[in-house]
């Protein structure tokens, strides 16, 4: 059964991540979809990381952060975020910030080529789209690369969602750019939520030495 969100283990890291990804990024940000060991992977009803949002928008479908190396899965040696169905996948930064789509690494889940449509959503109702043919070829860990890069141009500026419209995908290595540059204000943030998060570890370790935690089921937001 798909869990309610990420796992609360995960949070500290997420949000570290993404604050360090904004003040060194300089407009531009990666996200890597990191924090599984090898092999292994879990299941939620959307992931989040640096601050973006990704869901299936239609249908009960969730999403799964996967370890490199999983035996039935696309792989790059890295990890990185699939479905096993949806129509869609959807993302957006959570404070509905706008940015602009740079490319990504993407895979299908078998050895078959699978088109797919790629639409962002700008201001006053506007959408661009452009398509895209996957190679067909994915043959798991180790072998040929299954992931490939698609890039975008100026249709995908000042956007502020994406749709990647296919379904049983892998996605990895998400570049955007055009997001504010650090601040002195954002590396104070930065500071405090190392603090934060400090706090939140110690808390949980005191919750889990008790007994009266639950493991898995706390909702991330950052
Ligand atoms: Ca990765
Ligand atoms: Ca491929």
């Amino acid at each position: 059964m798909l869990g309610e969100a990420i796992i609360s283990v995960f949070a500290p890291s997420f949000v570290l991540f993404g604050l360090v990804a904004q003040c060194a990024a300089q407009g531009t940000m990666q996200f890597r979809f990191e924090g599984r060991a090898p092999g292994t992977w879990i299941t939620g009803s959307e992931y989040h990381e640096s601050g973006m949002r990704f869901w299936i928008p239609y249908g009960p479908e969730g999403v799964a952060l996967l370890g490199a190396g999983v035996s039935w899965a696309p792989d790059n040696g890295t990890g990185h975020l699939e479905t096993s169905g949806g129509e869609r996948l959807r993302f957006g930064f959570t404070n509905g910030m706008h940015f602009n789509l740079a490319s990504f690494d993407l895979a299908e889940d078998r050895m078959i080529a699978v088109p797919f449509e790629v639409v962002g959503y700008k201001d006053m109702g506007v959408m661009v789209s452009q398509s895209f043919t996957t190679d067909g070829i994915m043959d798991g860990p180790g072998g040929q690369a299954d992931f490939q890069t698609f890039q975008f141009d100026s249709r995908f500026v000042n956007v502020y969602q994406i749709d990647i419209i296919t379904s049983r995908w892998a996605l990895d290595n998400l570049v955007v750019s055009g997001v504010p540059e650090p601040t002195a204000g954002g590396l104070a943030a930065l500071g405090a939520a190392i603090a934060a998060c400090y706090s939140w570890m110690r808390k949980r370790r005191r919750c889990e030495g008790s007994g009266s935690g639950v493991p898995g089921r706390s909702v991330v937001r950052q």
